[in-house]
């Protein structure tokens, strides 16, 4: 699978380059590549948003600037685009096993008071909201995405392991001991100490 990400902040996406996903990606079984909005500025002072018509509050991002963006990454019939927002459907389990048979998506992420609507509606595929509170942007919510995609995505983990943290299954989960024996005048439950292997 591709992903590419659309912001104004690739920097922040550096982390999940690394550990598990970095390790998708040594397998080839993912591509993870950030485009910065702001290289398809216009003005030498490279800006990319403007005050809303209508008055209000905040910047909005200019059309043009994203969807020059947006027609700098190579689609297929399949490209999904995704755009992060507050406003969209809350992220689910079967969203994320639906969205991990994708061969090519486009992760849109908004920073600012939003993104110009005529653009939204020109590349956007889906919107999609990762719970109830308010953050300062898409990227946190993009990277979340990302994380649960790509351990459905088959080689990335152990197959027993999806099935097993499932939420489905999740009733099955139990409380977990390791060495020492003792911590805190506190033992390891008995039933388990004959099963150290
Ligand atoms: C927060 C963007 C509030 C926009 C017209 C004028 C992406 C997110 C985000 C953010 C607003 C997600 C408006 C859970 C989140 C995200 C930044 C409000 C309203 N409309 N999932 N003003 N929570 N957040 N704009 O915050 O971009 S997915």
């Amino acid at each position: 699978m591709k992903i590419d990400i659309l912001t104004l902040f690739p920097d922040m996406f550096d982390p999940i380059k690394t550990s598990i996903l970095g390790r998708a990606a040594d397998k080839g079984l993912l591509e993870i590549n950030t485009i910065n909005i702001r290289d398809f500025a216009k003005d030498k002072h490279k800006k990319v948003d403007d005050t809303p018509y209508g008055g209000g509050a905040g910047m909005v991002l200019k059309a043009d600037v994203v969807y020059d963006s947006y027609k700098s990454i190579e689609k297929d019939v399949t490209t999904k685009t995704i755009y992060l927002s507050p406003q969209g459907k809350t992220l689910t389990v079967e969203k994320v096993k639906e969205l991990a048979n994708s061969k090519h998506l486009i992760l849109l992420c908004g920073h600012y008071e939003g993104i110009d609507q005529r653009v939204l509606d020109e590349i956007v595929s889906e919107e999609i909201s990762i719970g109830d509170y308010v953050l300062t942007g898409g990227e946190l919510p993009a990277m979340v995405l990302i994380d649960a995609v790509a351990r459905h995505i088959k080689g990335v983990i152990r197959e027993e392991s999806i099935e097993e943290e499932s939420f489905t299954n999740n009733l099955l989960e139990y409380p977990q001991y390791t060495r020492p024996e003792m911590f805190l005048d506190k033992k390891v439950p008995e039933v388990l100490l004959s099963r150290q292997s």
